[in-house]
């Protein structure tokens, strides 16, 4: 039996049916026990063509299929509740991520764990936060608790390195996100690095940076990827009342 973490998104049509109609499903399957789903936050959408704010929420369940069978029925559940896929990070009724499988690391062509991007994104470190603070992320050793105030950190340090398209760009950058710190580093060597929360490389060859907290930018998704990353690492969360009752409560105090 292995304890997996997915994190859910969706940003079109009645997202909190959507959520929960997908946990029945999921939860159905014979080899998954539980699934224990965090509460529901709203969050800025990430990428330039996605669309309207996203509800986010996390899933810790047990299962004994293995991590291929599990995105299986992740992508099925995705399939049944609408998904269509016309857009990479377009608008989509249902998005489950598998961000952990146990402590396991794999990276094969279908399936990358842990998610490679869950680690700067508030939208999957405070749900899955809120399930499980102490669980330790395989590769940075660190847990999802510690992983999130690095990130939530004011100022946010950001390292960059590498060949941005220009810098006038990068001005523009530090305008819009107020709350960042952005700092020129060499990835090889910089001791810098270890008190940046993110690091981004541009260009084509990999630096094999000194810091794990750091994402390679390829050439032609440059910019905006800085933009969507700083969206998802610095916009707050909100929370969102999901059950009926509880929000009639919350009005009567
Ligand atoms: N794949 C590899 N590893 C995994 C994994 N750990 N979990 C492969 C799930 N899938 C994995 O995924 C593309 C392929 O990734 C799959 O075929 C699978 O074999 P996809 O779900 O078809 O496409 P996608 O979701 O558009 O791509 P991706 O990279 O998963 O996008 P993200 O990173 O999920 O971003 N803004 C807000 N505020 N909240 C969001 O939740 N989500 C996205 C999607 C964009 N903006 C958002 C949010
Ligand atoms: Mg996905």
């Amino acid at each position: 039996m292995v304890q997996a973490v997915v994190a859910v998104g969706g940003n079109v049509g009645d997202v909190r049916q959507t959520f929960r109609r997908a946990q029945t499903l999921v939860g159905q399957n014979d080899a998954v026990f539980t699934v224990r789903a965090a509460e529901l936050y709203r969050s800025v959408a990430m990428g330039a063509e996605a669309g309207d704010s996203f509800l986010n929420s996390a899933w810790v369940l047990e299962t004994s299929l293995d991590a291929v069978q599990l995105l299986d029925l992740l992508q099925r559940a995705e399939n049944e509740l609408g998904r269509t896929r016309e857009v990479r990070w377009g608008p989509r009724t249902l998005d489950l991520d598998l961000i952990f499988y146990g402590g396991e690391q794999i990276d094969s062509p279908r399936l990358t764990v842990p998610h490679p991007h869950c680690f700067y994104r508030q939208f999957v470190l405070a749900p899955v936060a809120s399930l499980i603070p102490e669980f330790l992320h395989p590769v940075f050793g660190l847990t999802i608790r510690q992983l999130y105030d690095w990130i939530s950190r004011t100022p946010l340090p950001v390292g960059f390195g590498g060949d941005p398209a220009n810098s006038i760009t990068l001005s523009s950058i530090t305008r819009e996100f107020p709350r960042v710190d952005l700092r020129r580093v060499d990835p090889a060597i910089d001791p810098a690095l270890e008190e940046v929360s993110l690091a981004l490389w541009f260009g084509s060859s990999d630096p094999k940076p000194a810091s794990p907290f750091w994402l390679h930018v390829s050439a032609e998704d440059e910019l905006q990827f800085f933009r969507d990353v700083l969206t998802a690492a610095c916009t707050e969360l909100e929370t969102v009342v999901d059950d009926v009752d509880e929000l009639s409560e919350s009005l009567q105090e």
